[in-house]
């Protein structure tokens, strides 16, 4: 069987005819118009980038390289043992294009987990952090540290050539995504836990096997299964989100790989991006304490307008490009109506019977152009179920996935020589005076 090296090694040349063919036949095609409230409407909807691993429908949701999530789900290897789609499977699916065979999966698990523990000096730098210091911020910081170790960063100081870069480029993801759960369990020992052993990476786990593991939750069969489905679906979400943007823009100057994401992980770090999932747990559990033990839809709704007319948003809805319920949103709520234990579970109850009132209630305000629920809605209460309840570390959760995504466009935008990112920006003056002689 084929390797991941060797498999890309044999499809970049056709991708890079692909790229040449289409600029120069199609370079001046026009895709749409630029209006003043994409300018001044943070660019949504301007097709405006190349991403080629996946592609976000409005009303679909996301497909990974064509693929729906219900496909994914039927053909991406599971680790042994288990049934959910695991990292590595949709990795290899992002980064090839291909759905890898099971052996393949675990050769890619084995790879990781060989790789997997971090260097003495992270372990002292992300050590040394207060407790107090937000766990994003630690994990964007022990990040960036990695760079130290950076093969892009070393080859490019001995001045290696363009159609190396990818190469290096790949080593540096595999090993910064190797080493996520290390960093990130670090982070949760260290706030949470401090002074208490932490596992070492298992050579014979996969990824998520070996995060939950040193997490301290690798018995818990069902939790590390859903954190597998939660770290494969939040993988990728097309280019233009906030996360794999910034990866995407700091990755265009050459910057190396850890620096490149660590860029991501501070996006990430935004409450209308991915912090969303810890407050839409904040926010449950403020509704859960004020309407007490008896929650009617009719008192959930009350509560909706109440956040509304403070001028708050409703954490968990809402989305720049969907326009129906989240796809991932969906899958994880079919993994909680698979287990009786969840199905039952009060936090997940809340999030059901506030499913069914939030659209109504969002539609009815009026300004959202999406009323119904993203990926975030749940995926934080489902951990708080299992008994990971510290929910300011809920988004770490999802910066150890957005990499798979982010640090393969990084891949594809070496191996295909994208150039700098730099779009041109304009002034309200400029803009108004381009409107008068229009
Ligand atoms: N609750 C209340 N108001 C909302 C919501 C919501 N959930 N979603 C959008 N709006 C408002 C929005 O603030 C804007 O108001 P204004 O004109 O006063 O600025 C108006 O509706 C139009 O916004 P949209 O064009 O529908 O949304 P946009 O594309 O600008 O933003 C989000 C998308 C996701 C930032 C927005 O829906 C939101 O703030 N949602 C809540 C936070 C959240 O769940 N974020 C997670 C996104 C997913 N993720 O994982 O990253
Ligand atoms: C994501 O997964 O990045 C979020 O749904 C936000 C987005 O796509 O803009």
């Amino acid at each position: 069987t084929k390797s991941l090296r060797d498999t890309l090694k044999e499809i970049i040349p056709a991708k890079q005819e692909q790229l040449k063919k289409l600029k120069a036949e199609h370079g001046d095609t026009v895709v749409g118009e630029v209006k003043v409230e994409n300018i001044i409407g943070g660019m949504r909807g301007l097709k405006a980038m190349l991403w080629e691993a996946s592609v976000l429908d409005p009303v679909e949701g996301i497909r990974f390289h064509g693929l729906s999530i219900p496909d994914c789900q039927k053909v991406l290897p599971a680790a042994p043992g288990g049934k959910e789609i695991i990292p590595e499977s949709m990795l290899w699916l992002l980064l090839t294009g291909q759905v890898p065979s099971a052996e393949q999966t675990l050769a890619l698990s084995q790879e990781l987990a060989a790789k997997g523990a971090l260097p003495k000096f992270v372990e002292d730098l992300v050590d040394s952090f207060p407790r107090t210091l937000h766990p994003m911020t630690q994990l964007g910081m022990g990040v960036a540290a990695l760079n130290h170790d950076s093969a892009f960063q070393a080859a490019y100081e001995r001045g290696m050539k363009k159609p190396e870069y990818w190469v290096h480029t790949l080593e540096d993801c595999i090993d910064l995504i190797a080493r996520l759960p290390a960093l990130a369990a670090r982070i949760y020992r260290n706030v949470y836990a401090p002074g208490t052993p932490l596992a070492p990476v298992d050579g014979s786990l996969d990824l998520v096997g070996n995060y939950a593991n040193m997490l301290g939750y690798g018995e818990n069969h069902s939790l590390t299964e859903y954190l597998r489905l939660y770290i494969a679906l939040h993988g990728d979400h097309e280019g233009g989100n906030a996360s794999a943007h910034a990866a995407h823009l700091v990755g265009s100057t050459l910057a190396d790989p850890y620096l490149s994401y660590s860029a991501a992980l501070f996006a990430l770090a935004g409450p209308l991006h991915g912090l969303a999932n810890q407050e839409v747990l904040r926010w449950q559990m403020a509704m859960q304490a004020e309407l007490g033990a008896d929650i009617t839809e009719e008192k959930i709704e009350a509560y909706l307008w109440k956040t509304l007319k403070s001028g708050q948003v409703v954490p968990g809805y809402g989305h720049g490009v969907l326009r129906n319920p989240d796809p991932r949103f969906i899958a994880l709520q079919e993994f909680c109506d698979g287990k009786p234990e969840l199905k039952a579970s009060p936090i997940i109850q809340l999030v059901n019977q506030t499913f069914k009132v939030a659209p109504g209630v969002l539609k009815a305000h009026g300004k959202t152009k999406n009323p119904y629920p993203n990926v975030d809605a749940t995926s934080g209460c489902v951990l708080y179920h299992y008994g990971l309840t510290e929910f300011k570390y809920y988004t770490v959760i999802f910066g150890v996935s957005r990499a798979l995504g982010a640090l393969t466009q990084l891949v594809w935008a070496r191996a295909l020589g994208l150039p700098l990112e730099r779009p041109k920006s304009m002034s309200m003056d400029a803009l108004s005076k381009f409107i008068a002689d229009s």
